[in-house]
């Protein structure tokens, strides 16, 4: 029997239409790639000469060694690699641009008003001293620092990371040698590595992965969050709504999608202003909706509704009422400009590094983004006077969010509890077995699976179980789709311990009603928030993240962005369940190295389970054996 393409049941309202349209989606072209190669599928190709493509017989009916003599284990560390360095580049390039925006405010060239708070946050991390100095003087310090990591030609340490990483893990990463340096040379250096007649050891290659994972971890996360905190204001709580209908049949629909903030923003602010001009031109307003993490980010700061997440991306412009989407960088996938080419809506490419034939450009860059805010927002209000009523579908499906928590805003809902320690209700109820433990499931969809089903079906097994669950990126989408992201989430889903903690909070924040059981804390650059949780916690109960009853998941994983972050949690330590197979299994001594040989040295391992049930039981085995060690009750 052929698994179903969604959960979502706005997508399975949608596909049919999609058909009839004439619209061509992923999972046509996924069904036409069928079956796919078997070679690619377990790591065993190796392209990086022209002397090949050389792939080894998994079987070992063929050839055991490419041309070059690199055997199987070899070529799926490489390629591992690459991986896993392509996802830390997107993240650390992302990361440079806010840097570069924040030296622009600092300098007056942009406005922003700068978070005071996350500016002392960062420059006491750093070791700036702040006394006497104003907002711009510390951003500038602080753009300093970042840029002394990118511009480190010697062999001194990721500051990010000796500034923000937990003191024990610093040790652990010492003794195996994967601190990075600069971020940029450890990129290079892992395409150099991987290139032809180049390592050939496994073990080393894994260690250079486990290396890319920091670099994607705090030069890249944890980097771009925190500037854009400072750019745009730290999170606090928001309550908007998630899926298809959150799109209005009367109103201009503009829809954000992608993953940088900086443009995002300004569309929000000039949506806003110019709504006069929708009206004008037939509509009742503008309604901005956000896809993927550029979605997250405008949900986390300013409250705008989710609008779907990865796998129905081209589905939102089916509904034939997008008016524009305008994107940024990453997870965009090529086929908008093919879809949006059977209605009226304009895909408008912003980044001189994504162009998509049949798209408008309109060129983003730091110094005009008002300018191509505004020239976006009259872009999609022109669209809407070309809507083809007929074509008209939005899927009445919508749940409640309530989303917004940074850390800074779990703290300081903890704060109203214990105003001195905060962090000690939450520990405490972690200890007392309230909390069983704490999960962030993070990354994407991916078409292999059925999309959102194996994060809701995972998180919903964990919250009845007590489990604490954290979510960024296009899982967070998924769990607010299906309503885990509200307070009746936490009626319906969440085991008596968690929700008696739930209530609680909700209660010292003022609300009628309980915390939902999965805090949304954005986007998939946002998984510094979790991080810097993990950390915190570790650093109040004076333990090594490798032992706290914490895990990581990527249930629908497909980016190479999603196998860095993976990456990185491992190196802190955490049990990070994977529900797609990474392209591994072909060596047989890569696929134990990541799933167990790491964990001996480093504590953390990969688990690949693609059952959502099982995967929630190994993770739940995981948590109550380190709560066992911890001597807590399990
Ligand atoms: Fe992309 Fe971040 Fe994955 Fe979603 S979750 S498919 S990376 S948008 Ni990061
Ligand atoms: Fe083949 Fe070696 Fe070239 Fe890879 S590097 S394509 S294994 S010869």
């Amino acid at each position: 029997m052929k698994s179903p393409k969604s959960i979502d049941p706005a997508v399975l309202e949608l596909l049919p239409k999609a058909s009839l349209d004439g619209v061509e989606t992923v999972w046509d072209r996924y069904e036409a790639q069928q079956p796919q190669c078997g070679f690619g599928s377990l790591g065993v190709c190796c392209r990086h000469c022209v002397q090949g493509p050389c792939r080894i017989d998994p079987f070992s009916n063929g050839p055991s060694k490419g041309i070059c003599g690199a055997s199987v284990e070899t070529i799926v560390a490489r390629n591992l690699l690459r991986q896993v360095a392509g996802g830390a580049a997107a993240h650390v390039d992302h990361a440079y641009e806010a840097v570069e925006a924040l030296e622009l405010a600092a300098k007056d060239v942009l406005n922003y008003s700068l978070d005071e708070i996350k500016l002392q946050q960062i420059s006491q991390g750093l070791g700036i001293d702040v006394s006497g100095k104003d907002k711009r003087e510390l951003a500038l310090e602080i753009v300093k620092a970042a840029y002394a990591d990118l511009a480190n030609h010697g062999n001194r340490p990721i500051q990010w990371l000796m500034a923000h990483a937990p003191k024990e893990r610093i040790d652990v990463w010492q003794n195996l040698g994967i601190i990075p340096r600069n971020p940029d040379r450890e990129i290079r250096e892992a395409m150099h590595q991987t290139t032809m007649g180049m390592d050939a050891d496994p073990v080393n290659l894994v260690l250079a992965t486990a290396k890319q994972g920091l670099v994607d971890g705090y030069s890249g996360l944890k980097l771009a969050t925190d500037i854009q905190d400072i750019l745009l204001g730290t999170p606090t709580p928001v309550v908007t709504e998630a899926n298809l209908g959150v799109l209005k049949k009367d109103f201009v629909n503009l829809i954000i999608h992608g993953h940088v903030p900086l443009l995002s923003e300004k569309i929000v602010y000039w949506a806003k202003k110019l709504q006069a001009e929708a009206v004008a031109a037939g509509a009742e307003g503008i309604q901005i909706a956000g896809i993927c993490c550029a979605g997250n980010e405008v949900l986390m700061r300013s409250g705008i509704p989710l609008a779907t997440n990865f796998l129905a991306q081209e589905l939102a412009i089916v509904t034939g009422a997008v008016d524009a989407m305008v994107v940024d960088v990453q997870c965009i996938m090529p086929s908008l400009a093919q879809v949006a080419s059977c209605y009226h809506t304009q895909i408008i490419t912003t980044m001189p590094i994504v162009k998509i034939p049949g798209a408008t450009h309109i060129p983003f860059t730091l110094e005009n983004g008002d300018q191509a805010a505004q020239e976006i927002v009259r872009k999609a209000i022109r669209a809407y006077g070309r809507r083809d009523s007929k074509k008209i579908k939005i899927p009445d499906y919508k749940r409640k969010i309530m989303a917004g928590f940074s850390v800074e805003a779990i703290i300081g809902a903890l704060k109203r509890i214990d105003p001195e320690q905060p962090l000690k209700p939450l520990v405490d109820n972690i200890v007392n077995g309230n909390i069983l433990g704490v999960v962030g499931t993070v990354g994407c969809n991916n078409v292999k699976v059925t999309q959102d089903q194996m994060h809701v079906e995972l998180v919903k097994e964990l919250v009845k179980n007590n489990v604490l669950v954290v979510a960024t990126g296009c899982s967070a989408h998924a769990l607010a789709k299906a309503g885990l992201m509200n307070s009746e989430g936490t009626e319906d889903f969440a085991g008596d311990g968690l929700k008696a903690v739930l209530t609680a909070l909700g209660q010292a924040a003022g609300l009628a009603a309980p915390l939902p059981p999965v805090l949304h804390m954005g986007s998939c650059v946002d998984n510094s928030r979790i991080g810097d949780l993990v950390t915190a916690i570790a650093a109040y109960l004076n333990v090594d993240s490798a032992l706290l009853p914490v895990a990581a998941s990527a249930p629908e994983l497909q980016h190479e962005k999603a196998l860095s972050i993976g990456t990185w949690a491992v190196t802190l330590g955490l049990t990070t369940h994977l529900g797609v197979v990474p392209p591994v299994l072909g060596s047989k001594m890569v696929t134990e190295l990541l799933t167990k040989g790491l964990s001996d040295v480093i504590g953390g391992k990969f688990y690949v389970e693609t059952d959502p049930l099982k995967a929630a039981d190994g993770l739940l085995e995981d948590i109550r054996a380190k709560r066992k060690k911890l001597g807590l009750p399990s």
